[in-house]
């Protein structure tokens, strides 16, 4: 057998399979996990990629047993092999490995993980291979065979395995290289940590010959009372192309039939729906029925819009009171799991949210669910972050998949209302092509949510302006302001007055500054509570003023990893913005915050 193995392996062609569109709803579908114990070898010189020559192995007509993903084991006692998977340390997947392995907290660069698994497809079914996130890096391979490299830490990708997987013994091999480019989205700086590794579920799909790939069940834009959007079939047998959609809360039992492209686009005017929001998160059952496959869905129905000035949410005016969220533990790590998001979640909602910005990449799908169960309206983001390679078409391209990648994820949860394209991005022609582009993107998959991005602003005249020339292709202006921690005088916070050219809704989507939960003292010495008490209480005088506000994100939830901030004694490696510690201690300002979200509540209603 192992004779037998590794003939097989010598003799194995090496293709690499295209990267397949994405499929949607995976929780709901009929899924294997992959998650737990996998092995991984530390490879910093990629030992286990290159030859001495530094030749590829993947791009030679045949894997060698050196390269890695071979996954190779030594058939006699002289023989050289000097790697073993199975003889190497275990890690927890999902999960970074910088908060796993103490000697990686630092690490960037090339990590190898091996996961080996049975799988039993049955004669015409299909199977496919579904990384939630890697960071940032991904060559994947299957049984020696080459899947595809993906780049973009936080957004799915899938692989067709229907024609490799086999009963017995798979080895999945998946190199996972952080290390940081100037021409990568994000770029070699930013203010998180570069958490690496499979850090979100792995997970196997089995599928029919054709089936249901993705979906948009939303309200149509402009109308209330029609659901619209499409269904798309993967592999359409012509003959067999009778969909159906059931929502019996609604009474819908809407029956139509796929086109040659394999595309349904569908209209259903509907009466007597319970919108979605905040005060009601209404979730109804969804079911689609293709051929007998029958995929289920919990989606909200709600409108969101912009007139003028205001936000409006099925047609009334909201304010956003909002707080910007990492994707990380409290101890550290990347956050994955459900308890992870409800642990976030429900702190926001503690501080009287309605609204949460998932700061500076798409998050995990189990918090946007968990969103949608909870009522918290969504910004969604992609990490075009400070200073992108904007004159880099290879740069736009990574940044507008990975926004495309996060749209079809989420595109049916009512939870998100804006999509942001940037943050904090210095003005520059190449700049706003960049952006406006991205804009167009977005708005020709999703025409049915707002766009946004987080600006810097200019100071003209004792003045304040938000002015950035891409607020014209924004649905909603926001802007970043740090006063009293980056300049200007707390003491002075009310003088400092606002304009914009824009009669669009204003959204404050950062201010705050740093305390060490526990530090005392007066409300002029730094990294104290007092401090950003009193930072928060001259803030917020000064935001009131702003003309056309409509919301706040302050940052940020909770202190947060971060390479940048080195103070000894009080940083230590973290970002100390958070209203939370990274112990889940509540510091004095999220008190003031939440008192002036409960007065921002009562003037809503
Ligand atoms: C910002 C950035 C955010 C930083 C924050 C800070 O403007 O958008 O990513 O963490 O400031 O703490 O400086």
């Amino acid at each position: 057998m192992k004779k037998l193995l590794t003939a097989v392996l010598l003799t194995t062609t090496l293709f690499t399979f295209a990267q397949q569109n994405l499929i949607s709803n995976v929780p709901n579908r009929n899924t294997t996990s992959l998650n737990g114990v996998w092995n991984y070898i530390i490879d910093p010189y990629q030992t286990g990629f290159y030859s001495f020559h530094l030749d590829q192995y993947d791009k030679q007509e045949k894997a060698p047993k050196s390269a890695f993903y071979s996954n190779y084991h030594a058939v006699n006692k002289q023989e050289l092999v000097e790697y073993d998977f199975d003889k190497s340390a275990t890690i927890t997947i999902p999960g970074d490995w910088n908060s796993q392995v103490p000697e990686l907290k630092y690490y960037e660069g090339n990590v190898w993980f091996k996961k080996s698994f049975d799988y039993n497809l049955k004669d015409k079914k299909r199977l496919f291979l579904y990384l939630g996130a890697i960071n940032y890096k991904a060559d994947v391979y299957l049984n020696g065979k080459k899947l595809g490299t993906h780049e973009g830490g936080f957004t799915p990708f899938n692989y067709e395995v229907t024609s490799i997987v086999k009963p017995n013994d798979n080895y999945l091999v998946i190199k996972v290289d952080n290390t940081r480019h100037k021409e990568d989205v994000p770029t070699v700086n930013t203010d998180w940590w570069n958490y690496g590794g499979i850090t979100r579920d792995v997970t196997l799909i089995e599928e029919e010959a054709s089936f249901i790939e993705d979906y948009n069940i939303q309200l149509k834009k402009g109308n209330a009372n029609s659901i619209s959007g499409f269904i798309k079939i993967n592999n359409l047998d012509i003959a067999q192309n009778a969909v159906s959609i059931s929502i019996p809360e609604l009474k819908i039992n809407y029956k139509g039939k796929v086109g040659a492209d394999g595309i349904l686009n569908f209209e259903i005017p509907t009466k007597k729906i319970s919108y979605w929001s905040p005060e009601n998160p209404k979730l109804y059952d969804v079911t689609i029925d293709f051929n007998g496959q029958k995929l289920t869905d919990k989606i909200g129905f709600r409108t969101i819009a912009t007139q003028e000035d205001k936000i409006l949410l099925n047609g009334k005016q909201i304010f956003l009171r909002g707080i910007s969220i990492h994707e990380e533990n409290a101890k550290g790590g990347r956050a994955n799991s459900k308890e992870d998001a409800l642990r976030l979640l429900n702190w926001a909602k503690e501080l009287g949210c309605n609204y949460v910005r998932l700061a500076h990449y798409p998050h995990n799908e189990n918090i946007i669910r968990e969103a949608d169960k909870l009522g918290l309206m969504v910004w969604e983001e992609i990490p075009v972050y400070w200073t992108v390679d904007f004159a880099n078409k290879n740069t736009y391209q990574n940044a507008q998949d990975q926004l495309t990648a996060a749209i079809t994820r989420d595109k049916n949860r009512a939870s998100i209302i804006i999509w942001s394209m940037a943050n904090e991005t210095p003005v520059s022609d190449a700049r706003n092509t960049f952006i406006q582009n991205l804009a167009r993107h977005t708005k020709s998959l999703d025409n049915t949510r707002l766009i946004s991005a987080a600006l810097l602003t200019r100071h003209v005249d004792g003045f304040g302006v938000i002015d950035d020339k891409i607020g014209e292709s924004l649905d909603i202006i926001a802007f970043n302001q740090y006063l009293g921690w980056y300049g200007g005088k707390l003491e002075d916070a009310e003088k400092n007055l606002w304009k914009t050219p824009y009669n669009k809704p204003v959204v404050v989507s950062e201010f705050g500054g740093d305390a060490k939960a526990g530090f005392h003292g007066e409300k002029n010495e730094r990294w104290t509570e007092e401090y950003q008490e009193y930072l928060y209480i001259q803030n917020l005088k000064m935001i009131e003023k702003i003309p056309h506000l409509s919301g706040t994100s302050p940052w940020i939830l909770v202190d947060f990893r971060s390479p940048k901030r080195l103070l000894p004694g009080i940083q230590d490696g973290y970002n100390r913005k958070g209203l939370i510690s990274n112990e889940g201690e509540k510091k004095k300002a999220f008190y003031i915050m939440q008192d002036w979200y409960t007065q921002k509540k009562k003037e809503q209603l």
